[in-house]
């Protein structure tokens, strides 16, 4: 019993008789509490879907409830105790976020009956609360599109594993998907192209107009969705790289004044945004502030990885700031490299200037970090490390480990195209975000962990789910879960059981991993997981 995923911290087991879950069992909630009657609803929908009974969700207490309770000598945000008894449930958290997790913790210790409704639940005291501050999933939004019903249903997703954050990147080369009203040709022109190439950059294409952008409106009901469920959304503006899809809208804020197209194609861009042009780093600066109204997330990420310096190397603007600024190239890196910094700076001081901070991408690091920059480590541990010995904050994110756009077995002919790589569940269980090579002062700046989801091969919405599912439980465990109580073959075994929930939802998931009839075990070299489970479909 209580075999979830992430794993608790401390689950005692009771000997006291079991409780009942009937249809007569009522939920109870703080009178006048808006968060925790929403709360109180989302379970009632959880344990209507797992075992069929509808339950009475009040402010009236009653005998037999499962109570849920704001109890402020919990000293974790988001911890929360569960306790099971013959008389009732109480669900505590000195937040409803806290109460929340303990509300995913309910859900996922409710087996799915099928036809029989009423279950018992083993008396218990569970007291929980996560690692990290900080519990990532970033979608990319950009390469493939993904409607707004979609994504409600990835915030569900995240729900069920105690995501807290979802990092959506709403911009690239390859389309520009967020309305931007002072600038209405980003979506008019950049979040249209005109094809899209076969395979990995084959050199055909196929002939079929993509698009797809949201409204402002359609983001902050996103926001409002997500954050009834705890889930803060970090807006992503990608720059100064990436940007090819906004240089095709206003050719006027690139080096060479285009024309550029929507990119068609996969990889990198040399076409990136003008250091050089003050109306080009105005843009970036009007656009951020438009993001800001929507997100009121503390986080704005804007980028900062992979920008080719070709352009900026002969555009004379960009020439004329390096000297100007009196920017100069040393032994570690070039003058460009250092105009890249002084693009990222400019930026930050504008988004603190809102009152909120920036994450980038690790390469913000090269020529020096801006004073408040939180950087998102993804080429390696390397950056991570760098940055938290500079006292910056950190998310770890290496893309070898966490990159769920990689293959997760190496059987790859059976395996949907992917962009290369290879990252099993097992490995991804294996993540471990704070290095030992970091003093313990240092480690504090480890704030969390991420997977992201780059979607250049993941055109459809359920291949989006399949490439997330299992994996994102083992990260919910990196996250989530106290590093010593991490153990793969009990992650397994519960993993089973979670399966029971991304079928209950009809989500999609990598279930040829799951061999039904082999004993449990997973086969390391091949990342397929070999599991015995009857439930299965
Ligand atoms: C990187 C790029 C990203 C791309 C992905 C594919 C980052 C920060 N940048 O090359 O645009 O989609 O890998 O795995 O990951």
């Amino acid at each position: 019993d209580y075999q979830v995923i992430p794993m608790p911290r401390e689950i005692v087991a009771d000997n006291q008789s079991a409780f009942k879950l009937t249809s007569a069992t009522t939920i109870h909630f703080p009178a006048e509490n808006a968060q925790m009657e929403k709360v109180a609803n989302f379970l009632a929908g959880y344990i209507e879907t797992s075992t069929g009974n509808k339950l009475k969700v009040s402010s009236t207490e009653s005998a037999q409830a499962i109570s849920l309770v704001i109890d402020e000598s919990i000293s974790n945000k988001e911890g929360y105790e569960l306790t099971v008894s013959a008389d009732g449930v109480r669900i505590a958290g000195s937040t409803p976020a806290g109460v929340f997790y303990g509300v995913q913790t309910l859900r996922k210790s409710i087996p799915a009956t099928g036809g029989k409704k009423d279950v018992e639940l083993a008396a218990v005291k569970i007291s929980d609360y996560p690692r990290f501050s900080y519990r990532g999933m970033m979608l990319d939004v950009s390469r493939h599109f993904q409607p707004v019903d979609s994504v409600k249903n990835y915030i569900d997703l995240l729900a069920l594993h105690n995501v807290n954050r979802l990092h959506m990147h709403l911009t690239d080369d390859q389309g520009w998907r967020i309305e931007i009203k002072k600038y209405p040709k980003l979506t008019e022109i950049g979040s249209k192209r005109k094809e899209t190439v076969i395979g990995r950059n084959t050199g055909e294409y196929d002939g079929k107009p993509y698009e797809g952008y949201y409204t402002q409106e359609q983001l902050k009901e996103l926001v409002k969705y997500a954050g009834e469920r705890f889930i803060t959304i970090v807006p992503e503006i990608d720059l100064p790289g990436h940007q090819q899809a906004a240089l095709a809208s206003y050719p006027e804020f690139g080096c060479t004044g285009g024309p550029y197209e929507v990119w068609t194609q996969w990889g990198v861009s040399e076409n990136v945004i003008c250091a050089g042009n003050d109306q080009a780093l105005t843009f970036l600066e009007d656009v951020l502030a438009e993001v800001i109204d929507i997100f009121p997330s503390e986080y704005i990420h804007i980028g900062g990885d992979e920008c080719p310096k070709v352009r900026w190397e002969s555009c004379p603007k960009c020439q004329a700031r390096i000297k100007a600024e009196n920017i100069k190239a040393d032994k570690l890196h070039s003058a460009e490299a250092y105009l890249q910094s002084y693009v990222i700076s400019r930026m930050e001081k504008f988004v603190e200037s809102k009152g909120r901070h920036i994450i980038g991408w690790d390469e913000i690091l090269e020529g020096g970090l801006a004073p408040n920059a939180t950087v998102m480590s993804w080429r390696s541990m390397d950056g991570g490390i760098q940055s938290a010995q500079q006292h910056h904050d950190v998310i770890m994110t290496p893309s070898s480990h966490v990159y769920f756009d990689h293959y997760q077995s190496t059987d790859t002919d059976n395996e949907p195209l992917a962009i290369g790589g290879f990252s099993s569940l097992e490995k991804v269980y294996n993540f471990e975000p704070v290095p030992d090579v970091l003093t313990e002062e240092e480690q504090k700046y480890i704030i969390g962990a991420q997977a992201n989801l780059w979607t250049e091969y993941i055109p459809t919405y359920a291949q989006a789910q399949y490439m997330t599912l299992p994996r994102l439980a083992a990260l919910a465990e990196v996250q989530w879960s106290a590093k010593e109580k991490k153990d793969y073959q009990s992650f397994l075994n519960r993993c089973v059981k979670l399966i029971d929930h991304y079928i209950l939802n009809g989500y999609n998931f990598a279930k040829h991993l799951f061999d039904v009839n082999a004993e449990l075990k997973t086969d390391t070299e091949s990342g397929s997981l070999i599991i015995s489970l009857s439930t299965l479909g």
